[in-house]
């Protein structure tokens, strides 16, 4: 048996939001969040540094409920500290928005010219993020024109899945939603939680580099790249970039040696 033989088809490639797509974790939630704290009067701010360690915590709430702990002026009463996370997590979101449709943050290197390679080859394109929908649409929007969510054929957010990366819930409600199994399909995820998440429903996964993420490991990954239009391969490590082909080889080898 080799990779060479004929194994379950590539029909959908599922991508990964914030880090994958575009560098909205640095460019665009974080200035976001530090705009609420500002709105709401309280002097939080959360450089690009501080905001990488929380990185770690899925979900812009949770991050902020975690990095609340750490501020002597942060309600000591549960209910009121999630009710003001609550406050200053949708005051993020619409400011986002805003500087989304203000300035689109561009899309990652080859991610359009991928969208568009994968539908002239018949490949699915979906999204499963943490981040909600709503979010996922501007920033779609803001880089593609008004069409841009209607490429997809399914995208499952913070609202349909509440358990989040590394939960797998939101993977296995994009496979529903296209009705394959983990072995049709390949993920482009950027971070550790992404790549667990996915992992655990069986998928396999193309880690794109983002600036947060640069130096993490990736064990249990398909393939590493930098990004999508940087591809080093063959023992001269020639460099080149992530087209269909590349993405249906990577996919081969993966199913091959998981499921021989
Ligand atoms: C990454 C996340 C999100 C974003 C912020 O999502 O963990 O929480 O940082 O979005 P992805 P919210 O799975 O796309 O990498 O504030 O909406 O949670
Ligand atoms: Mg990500």
């Amino acid at each position: 048996m080799n990779p060479a033989r004929s194994g379950p088809k590539l029909r959908a490639v599922i991508w990964d939001v914030d880090g994958t797509l575009a560098e909205t974790e640095r460019d665009g939630h974080r200035i976001a969040f530090n705009e609420a704290f500002e709105e709401i009067g309280l002097p939080w701010r959360w450089d690009v540094a501080r905001y990488g360690t929380l990185l770690r915590v899925a979900g812009g709430f949770e991050r902020l409920l975690e990095d609340m702990r750490c501020h002597p002026d942060a309600p000591n009463d549960p209910a009121e500290r999630a009710s003001l996370a609550r406050r200053i997590h949708d005051l993020k979101d619409a400011r986002y928005r805003r500087l989304l449709a203000q300035r689109a943050i561009p899309l990652r290197p080859g991610v359009a010219r991928l969208f568009d390679a994968c539908r002239e080859a018949d490949i699915a394109l979906a999204i499963a993020t943490t981040t909600s929908r709503t979010n996922v649409e501007a920033l779609l929007e803001a880089a593609l024109g008004p069409e841009g969510t209607a490429r997809f054929a399914a995208i499952v957010g913070a609202e349909d899945a509440p358990a989040k990366k590394p939960d797998p819930l939101a993977y296995r409600m994009v496979l529903d939603a296209l009705g394959l199994t983990p072995e049709e399909v390949l993920a482009i995820e950027d971070s550790p939680n992404g790549l667990a998440s996915a992992r655990a429903a069986g998928i396999g996964v193309l880690i794109t580099r983002s600036v947060y993420f640069a130096g993490d490991g990736f064990d249990g990954s398909a393939a590493i790249c930098d990004d999508l239009d940087t591809w080093e391969h063959g023992p001269a490590q020639a460099v080149s970039h992530i087209d269909v082909e590349t993405l249906r080889d990577i996919h081969r080898r993966w199913t091959w040696r998981t499921t021989r």
